[in-house]
């Protein structure tokens, strides 16, 4: 079964190539199709990430597979959330999108540093189902970034069952226990029922 993954984010893409490599999937990606970015207008994780698997699954005709994901930390009233990949200005790198967070968070008790990390995988079909999928990962935020893995926050973003770095974790190490690995498990749980349906 063929599924194109709507997402130009190579540290997504790594993640989830290694969580579906058992499965027999044939993984596209956007630049297959020619195709870039999908801009994101939603205001949820969910509402951007349907409407980057329908908009990907309506360009290209086949299924698609979103992941709309970010940090979100109480504290900040739920920033960066949906904009997380933005954070500091739309041609963001990590490192300003991290610096802005610690600016933020100077000087503040482990307390308000908690945050948590949310990952929403949706799929589209050519026919217009879908389903959507949720996975969380808690921990906090910490005074300076630390670790040479993974992408986006994971510098600063600190698990709280290890207390270790995002960034200090293997790529396998992040997959079992991060936000986009539970919300593929439970797309995994999902997937042959729905499967089944869509072939009836
Ligand atoms: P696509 O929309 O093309 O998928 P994007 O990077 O713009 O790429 P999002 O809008 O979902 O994707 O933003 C996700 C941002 O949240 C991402 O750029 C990181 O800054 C952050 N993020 C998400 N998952 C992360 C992870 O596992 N580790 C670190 N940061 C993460």
């Amino acid at each position: 079964m063929k599924i194109v993954l709507a997402t130009t984010n190579k540290g997504k893409i790594q993640e989830i190539k290694k969580l579906l490599q058992d499965y027999d999937l044939t993984l596209l990606s956007l630049k297959d199709f020619k195709l870039g970015p999908i801009p994101e207008t939603g205001k949820t994780f969910k509402e951007n990430a349907l409407l980057k698997a329908r908009t990907v699954s309506e360009k290209t005709g086949e299924i698609a597979l979103a992941d709309d994901s970010g940090l979100v930390v109480p504290y900040l009233n739920g920033e960066p959330g949906v904009y997380s990949a933005r954070y500091s200005g739309d041609n963001a790198t990590d490192a300003q999108n991290n610096a802005k967070l610690l600016k933020k968070l100077k000087n503040t008790s482990l307390k308000d540093r908690q945050a948590f990390f949310i990952c929403v995988i949706a799929l589209w079909t050519p026919g217009g189902k879908h389903f959507c999928v949720e996975g969380k990962w808690e921990g906090f935020i910490a005074t300076h970034p630390k670790g040479e893995h993974g992408f986006g926050y994971d510098p600063i973003f600190v698990d709280k069952q290890t207390g270790l770095h995002a960034a200090q974790l293997s790529l396998e190490q992040k997959n079992k226990i991060s936000h986009r690995a539970k919300a593929l498990q439970a797309f995994l749980k999902k997937w042959p029922e729905f499967l089944k349906n869509l072939k009836e």
